[in-house]
């Protein structure tokens, strides 16, 4: 060991691989701040934690992605910002520890990640071209031009040769240069990162204004009122209409769409679109509305699953305009089979015209339980169509319908697996009692709800563990497109039971046993719930 590396100002070589490290974390963290403020200028789906999540979303293979909707459901999304900021801080640690060598490659290699982030927000499907580069690119030169100055506070001017080693090794440190130049670029992240933030949210406020200005006005086609016995006075069953706030929530949307309803347009063209139409919001709410109850499923549900919610939707019929535009239904000899509509944040969903034209009550949505779409369910409009799965039929924040065929386009979930068509599958699910509760002997209340959309449900039975079939007594049926409340009194006795339910639609099929996955065209068998009775 030289005596120039015994200076007592000198950090040997351990804690100058850690300060290494934090510089890396520093610079890293100094990155992200000025993105997020220019992302805040730009728009905030151009930051590059979101463009990299959104890219790594649609990288995803589809079990995974269906692993994570199961196990984290609505929070999936938040699951993976944070795994993609572990990572990043991971990655952060090594370049600072690399640049205790070598200044130059720890530099580069935070360029490198914002080269990698500018091109994930340039590939995403809503890129809106090379405005969405420069939040990467200003936060990784901010980046890599701190991680530059601090390697050099570490490894400072007099660079001597060792006398014994092999390498030059630095002879002092600038203690002082450092402490100040890395609180300093702490400090200023935090105030410019804050910034950011805060400049996004305000943006978000003309959005938010022209929600709290939408006056729906009162549908031309109301919805029949609830019947009075659709809703049965059980407690724990599910509530025939789903309040809002209680509403299931999938999407593949890390930032909300926050749309602007007086800026946007919906354009509706392509094959057999004898008159291509281009309609604001205000031109929706002056047609005549129709408003209906619908029970939407997610084609990710499991068997017993929560990804099931009824509302009251209002809208605009979409066959209509359809007809408007000079659209037939293929068995009328239209040429297009397949509708495709496009979100904002381009996702791309595509349904059978032949569905949407069959009478069913297939609408642009404005209204969900008498408010305006809320944010995270796709305001300003959203599609519905009754009896299919979302990820076919329900395109949230949509700005585009092209009239297409099956053959020539792909939409977004069928080109990760899923079918091309996916009509909802016949399924109960028992509300109450919950897995693994102890109800004392008696009567027991067993309830639930059933779902076969557009067909609607005809029976539901119960089983007791390998005993008979019984019939459960069915709530009144609000539509052939709503779910369907059941209620069984049980004679519950000691011990633990295995509770099961199968429901019957109307065009007399039975809840298949088969257990299938949710991919590719939605789950199937039967549900169980295990209680023990004390
Ligand atoms: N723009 C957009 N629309 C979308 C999706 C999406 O990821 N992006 N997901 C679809 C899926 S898979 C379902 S199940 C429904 C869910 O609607 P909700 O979140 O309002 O319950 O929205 C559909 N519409
Ligand atoms: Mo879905």
């Amino acid at each position: 060991m030289s005596e120039e590396q015994r200076d007592p100002r000198t950090p040997p070589g351990l804690p100058r691989l850690a300060l290494g490290a934090l510089s890396g974390i520093l610079s890293g963290f100094a990155s992200l701040a000025p993105a997020e403020l220019v992302a805040a200028a730009v728009r905030p789906q151009s930051s590059p934690v979101v463009a990299v999540g959104g890219a790594s979303i649609d990288q995803t293979p589809a079990a995974l992605k269906d692993w994570a909707i199961r196990n984290f459901g609505t929070n999936d999304k938040l699951v993976l910002q944070l795994g993609i900021l572990v990572v990043l801080a991971l990655l952060a640690l090594a370049l600072g520890a690399l640049a205790v060598r070598r200044r130059v490659a720890g530099a580069a290699g935070i360029l490198l990640f914002g080269v990698i982030g500018a091109a994930a927000a340039l590939t995403r499907p809503d890129s809106r071209g090379f405005t969405d580069a420069l939040p990467s690119l200003a936060g990784a030169v901010a980046g890599a031009g701190l991680l530059y100055f601090l390697a050099g506070r570490l490894t400072t001017s007099a660079v001597v040769k060792g006398t014994d080693s092999h390498s030059a090794a630095p002879a002092a440190w600038d203690r002082r240069g450092f402490v100040i130049a890395a609180t300093s670029a702490a400090a200023a992240s935090a105030v410019v990162g804050g910034v950011g933030r805060s400049l996004t949210s305000s943006r978000a406020g003309n959005a938010v204004a022209s929600r709290e200005q939408v006056v729906l006005p009162s549908p031309g086609s109301p919805a029949r009122p609830v019947p009075r016995r659709a809703a049965l006075r059980v407690d724990g069953v599910s509530s025939h209409l789903t309040p809002n706030s209680a509403f299931y929530r999938v999407d593949t949307a890390l930032v909300v769409p926050k749309v602007d309803a007086t800026a946007w347009q919906l354009r509706i063209h392509g094959k057999g679109v004898s008159r291509p139409l281009t309609l604001a919001f205000d031109d929706l709410l002056r047609r005549k509305l129709i408003e209906r109850h619908i029970t939407m499923t997610c084609v990710s549900n499991e068997v017993g699953g929560p990804y099931v919610g009824n509302a009251r939707w209002t809208g605009v019929r979409l066959a209509d305009l359809l007809a408007e535009c000079g659209v037939k239904a293929p068995s009328r000899g239209g040429p297009a089979d397949q509708l495709v509509a496009r979100s904002v944040d381009g996702m791309t969903i595509g349904t059978p015209v032949e569905d949407i034209m069959d009478g069913r009550d297939a609408m642009l949505a404005v209204g969900m339980n008498g408010e305006p779409l809320p944010f995270e369910h796709g305001f300003p409009v959203r599609m519905l169509v009754p009896g299919l799965y979302g990820y076919v039929s329900a395109c949230k924040w949509i700005q585009d319908i092209e009239l297409t065929t099956f053959d020539s386009y792909d939409p977004y979930w069928v080109k990760r697996g899923w079918a091309r068509k996916a009509p909802i599958k016949t399924q109960s699910r028992i509300d109450t009692p919950k897995p693994f509760a102890r109800p004392r002997t008696g009567t027991v209340m067993v309830a639930g709800v059933a779902w076969a959309q557009h067909r609607g449900i005809d029976k539901v039975e119960i089983r007791v563990d390998d005993g008979p079939w019984q019939e459960a007594h069915l709530a009144a049926e609000d539509t052939r497109d709503t779910w369907r409340q059941w209620s069984f009194p049980w004679q519950a006795t000691k011990g633990s039971h295995t509770l099961t339910v199968r429901a019957t639609d109307r065009t007399g099929s039975v809840q298949t046993q088969k257990r299938a996955r949710t991919i590719p065209d939605g789950a199937s068998g039967w549900h169980s719930v295990v209680v023990t009775v004390e």
